[in-house]
């Protein structure tokens, strides 16, 4: 029986024209280019210290304010100069893993001819991170920081064509086997989205020997297999902070096969993105490189040639904020697990968590809190002199998906603040 020529040319087609994975619809150019200028204003805060995660989020978009990201770039050199000339060492519970490799990558992609003798300083107090992390998995069975930014160092290196410590790599292999990518008891889809492309990095450096090779490979494949697992009815894969990364690991994999998880998942982030639900520039930068289909195994081919100004891309005035609390006030409940604190507060609508916490401090001599600040805002270490890990939940059971800065409880809302498990992510502050 004989095909008909349409059938025969649509099979042809279907061949030769890739259908491209993870494609951001075209109606959307409006939604991304306010998201390039809002991540761009958050540079001209100056009270803020240069992160560098933002810039490298700025320089993979395709549009360019090449003014501003310069600025933006010399302020960061000033660190990446001050960690380059530090000694070699890490302070108790304060490793720099994380931190070291988005200074790498954002090195990388600035096409700065920054001295060589720095970046190869940069690149041994990488090593020795790497190395230091390494030595606490074997002691501990656990990392100094975490396997998120365990990944984004391996990565760092990786796409600045540095062969990684095999023995590093095996670590990280090791724990994607053992399931020990959790983020507060659950799986954390941000860990394995991160390991995935490290791993998908090294292994096309294709500098090890055959038996890790094969290794690496398995765990891609159940990398690939969580992260799809985790799709929820949203389209989200884990949560929709999530799945930024998880996006880019499956543009970094390729592949035809996973293209409808994949649009589910562009249309859960559009949704968000419309909703104003990323305003943290932290979440922005992991975004964009998603919305012009590129991951951050792309910052391997930055091509200096190519970036051009846009003239038309002028952030406005940094001082501008989204959110404006509201004349009418709203009442919130704040209980601290095992301590007994169940109180109301009365606080202006539209309050973040951050000013509820501080109107009680205010208002009730019988609660206290600090502080530390992090690229993503500032995170809760301690509650009525009780240093931790603290988890702010949603009464009754309902973990948050921001942060104190940027939650803005409804009125009537139980806040819950439960200090974490000593066997879990017991954090140091
Ligand atoms: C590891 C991790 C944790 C660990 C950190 C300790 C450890 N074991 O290393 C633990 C489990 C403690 C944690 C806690 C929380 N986390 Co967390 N975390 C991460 C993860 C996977 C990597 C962070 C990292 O190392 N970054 C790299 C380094 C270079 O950055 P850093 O600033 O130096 O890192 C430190 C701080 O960022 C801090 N930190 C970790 N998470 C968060 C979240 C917020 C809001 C803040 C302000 C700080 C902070 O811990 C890091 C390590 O010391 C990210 C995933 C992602 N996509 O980024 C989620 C992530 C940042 N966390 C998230 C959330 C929501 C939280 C919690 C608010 C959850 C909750 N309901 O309690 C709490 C923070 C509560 C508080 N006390 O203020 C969200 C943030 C989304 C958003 N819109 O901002 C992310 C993106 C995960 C997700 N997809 O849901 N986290
Ligand atoms: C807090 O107190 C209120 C009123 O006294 C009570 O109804 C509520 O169950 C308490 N909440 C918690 C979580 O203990």
């Amino acid at each position: 029986m004989a095909l008909s020529w349409q059938v025969v040319v649509f099979m042809v087609q279907a061949v030769i024209i890739p259908v491209k994975l993870c494609e951001i619809p075209s109606e959307s150019v409006h939604l991304i280019k306010s998201l390039n200028l809002k991540l761009l204003r958050t540079t001209l805060d100056i009270s803020y210290e240069a992160n560098p995660s933002v810039y490298v989020g700025l320089r993979l978009s395709e549009d360019h304010n090449l003014e501003k990201e310069e600025e933006y770039f010399q302020r960061l050199k000033a660190s990446i100069e001050a960690i380059s000339t530090s000694r070699l060492g890490i302070k108790e519970g304060e490793p720099k893993t994380g931190l070291l490799a988005l200074q790498l990558m954002a090195q990388k992609v600035s096409c700065d001819k920054t001295e060589s003798t720095i970046r190869n300083r940069l690149f041994t107090h990488m090593k020795y991170h790497l190395h230091k992390e390494k030595e606490s998995i074997a002691l501990n069975d656990k990392p100094l920081s975490n396997y998120f930014q365990i990944s984004l160092g391996i990565l760092a290196m990786c796409v600045n064509n540095k062969v990684v410590d095999r023995h590093v790599v095996h670590k990280l292999v090791l724990a994607e086997e053992k399931n020990q990518f959790v983020h507060g008891g659950s799986l954390s889809v941000d860990t394995e989205a991160m390991a995935g492309m490290a791993l998908l990095c090294v292994k096309r450096l294709n500098n090890y020997p055959r038996e890790l090779v094969l290794h690496i490979k398995k765990s891609v494949r159940s990398i690939k297999e969580k992260i799809v697992a985790s799709q929820n009815s949203n389209g989200e894969l884990g949560n929709l902070y999530s799945t930024p990364l998880a996006v880019q690991f499956l543009l970094a994999l390729g592949g035809r096969k996973d293209h409808d998880t994949c649009s589910k998942a562009i249309n859960a982030l559009m949704d968000g993105m419309k909703e104003g639900k990323f305003s943290n520039p932290m979440m922005m930068s992991q975004l964009m490189p998603v919305l012009f289909e590129k991951s951050y195994l792309d910052v391997a081919m930055v091509d200096c040639e190519e970036i051009t100004n846009n003239p038309l891309l002028i952030p406005g005035s940094p001082t501008i904020h989204d959110v404006v609390v509201g004349e009418e006030l709203i009442r919130v409940r704040l209980v601290v697990e095992w301590q007994n604190f169940n109180e109301t507060f009365e606080v202006p609508a539209r309050s973040s968590l951050l000013d509820i916490l501080k109107t009680a401090q205010k208002q009730n001599s019988r609660f206290s809190f600090e502080t530390k600040n992090t690229m993503y805002g500032p995170f809760l270490t301690t509650v009525n002199k009780v240093a931790g890990y603290w988890e702010l939940l949603k009464y009754p059971d309902i973990s948050l998906l921001q942060g104190i800065a940027d939650y803005r409880p409804e009125n009537g809302e139980t806040i819950v603040l439960r200090p974490g498990s000593f066997l879990e992510d017991f954090y140091n502050p």
